[in-house]
């Protein structure tokens, strides 16, 4: 999957949370990425229910419109009392932001497109706002974008309420360090049954983004006792990792053995000679791909490369593919990437190889998970992205596994570190599944 990012800085999505009194936004629509035309606004935007426009301009106004209605295309005026105009200046910080309800509701906006009569947006399908403060929502225009029209980008997001807490975990954890200690102690102890192997292979695939590479750097600084950042990660159109890497951990924490070895790889994208290709991800199975090859979209590696191994043994195959989700991109993944994932999810299948998900970005999923991690089997909005992806990528609800990883810390934390352990414990117990299968040999197809 193209990322595509908020443009939104910490600072503005701040302000605009509290004024739409919601702590959620969901990227739905990005005029640079999808074109300044109403017929992508409206593929990406129609039957959302809630949704935000917001524009920006070269002068530093943020501006845009809220609806709680649903955009269509049914060419009607449509009733919102609830529906409004907005403003605010990253220079003018200490400013209230401006809020204009409509004259008169019955004539909030026409859904044609994001057309709110007084500023319609994605003006003749252009970078430019139409603005006529006279119209319906009645504002100063220097207040409201500065009397500058020429848009520098244009985003629409689904305004979602996160549903607050259950009133009970639905998953039990320790959040002690007792717990810590014992979990640590559970995977040095840990050991593949089949005497030949010493570490599980565990392959980390993904979207681009989703956090495959921070996950290696997370469980690294678990083991360090500091936040370490050995994988690139970052954002970036595509794979910002675009070489295989097979990560072997160094004892820490007062563990003696790390008996299992991460796989790091280039990430998923939706277009043909793009992202990982499902010849290579086969041969990574297998065990034929070897440290530091170099992937090229175009060309899944050739026998002759120096990086394919002919005659890997049972070490060198993958014993768990762990398939790593951004939470808040579930709903946003297109058919072609769920496709994608359907397709390499029957390669693992035919190979015998155990999987499970990991949910990412907990914290930024979901602001009660970010303000105390502990609420993370608490949070209405991550037991229900659990069950979306458990439907939408059919695994069992018990094989998905929320985490948060370092991403900006400096110093480790101990429920981040328990989260973390805890999705080692069950990657292990996965992998398990792989060696234990050894014994129905004839069941295997390579
Ligand atoms: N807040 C938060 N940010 C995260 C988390 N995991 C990763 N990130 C951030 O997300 C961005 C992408 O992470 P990467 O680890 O580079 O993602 P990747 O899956 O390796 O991506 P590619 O190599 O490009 O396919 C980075 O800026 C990370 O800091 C998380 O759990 N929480
Ligand atoms: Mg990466």
């Amino acid at each position: 999957m193209s990322t595509i990012t908020s443009s939104l800085t910490k600072w503005q999505k701040k302000k605009l949370c509290s004024l739409l009194s919601h702590d959620r936004l969901s990227l739905l629509f990005k005029a640079s990425v999808h074109g300044y035309n109403a017929s992508t606004f409206h593929q990406k935007c129609n039957t959302q229910g809630p949704t935000v426009i917001v524009a920006y301009n070269k002068s530093g106004y943020v501006f845009g419109a809220f609806t709680c209605k649903d955009y269509g295309q049914t060419g009607q005026n449509v009733v919102d009392d609830k529906a409004f105009l907005f403003s605010f200046n990253d220079k003018e910080v200490k400013e209230a932001p401006l809020r204009v309800f409509s004259g008169n509701p019955q004539y909030a906006f026409t859904d044609t497109g994001p057309n709110f009569d007084s500023l319609r947006f994605l003006h003749n399908n252009t970078a430019t706002v139409y603005s006529n403060h006279a119209a319906t929502y009645i504002f100063e225009p220097q207040q409201m974008h500065g009397n500058d029209l020429q848009l520098t980008e244009c985003e629409v997001y689904r305004v979602e309420d996160c549903g607050g807490l259950l009133e009970k975990p639905w998953r039990n954890v320790q959040w002690n360090s007792e717990r810590r200690k014992a979990l640590l102690s559970i995977i040095s102890g840990w050991k593949p049954s089949v005497s030949s192997v010493k570490q599980a292979r565990i392959l980390l695939v993904g979207h681009v983004g989703a956090g495959k590479s921070s996950f290696f750097n997370s469980i690294n600084s678990v083991f360090k006792g500091y936040v370490s950042s050995q994988a690139n990660t970052g954002t970036a159109g595509t794979s910002l990792t675009t070489q295989f890497r097979t990560y072997h951990i160094k004892p820490g924490s007062g563990v003696s053995h790390v008996p299992f070895a991460l796989c790091d790889s280039m990430g998923l994208e939706e277009g043909l000679n793009s992202g990982l290709d499902v010849d290579d991800f086969a041969s990574i199975l297998k065990g034929h791909i070897q440290d530091r090859y170099q992937f090229n979209p175009s060309m899944p590696i050739q026998p002759e490369s120096p990086h394919f191994h002919k005659s890997p043994g049972l070490k060198d195959k993958i014993h768990c593919v762990v398939y790593v989700i951004d939470t808040s991109k579930i709903k946003l993944l297109s058919d072609k990437m769920n496709d994608k994932f359907a397709v390499f999810r029957n390669k693992t299948n035919q190979l015998g190889i155990p999987q499970l998900v990991l949910l990412t970005k907990v914290d930024e999923g979901c602001p009660l998970v970010a303000e105390d991690l502990k609420n993370v089997y608490q949070s209405h909005y991550i037991n229900k992205m659990v069950q979306e992806v458990s439907a939408q990528l059919g695994v069992s609800l018990s094989a998905v596994i929320p985490v948060k990883n370092y991403s900006q810390e400096l110093e480790i934390d101990p429920q981040t570190d328990i989260l973390l352990l805890n999705a080692v414990v069950q990657i292990l117990r996965t992998a398990e599944g792989f060696f234990d299968d050894l014994y129905n040999p004839e069941e295997r197809s390579e």
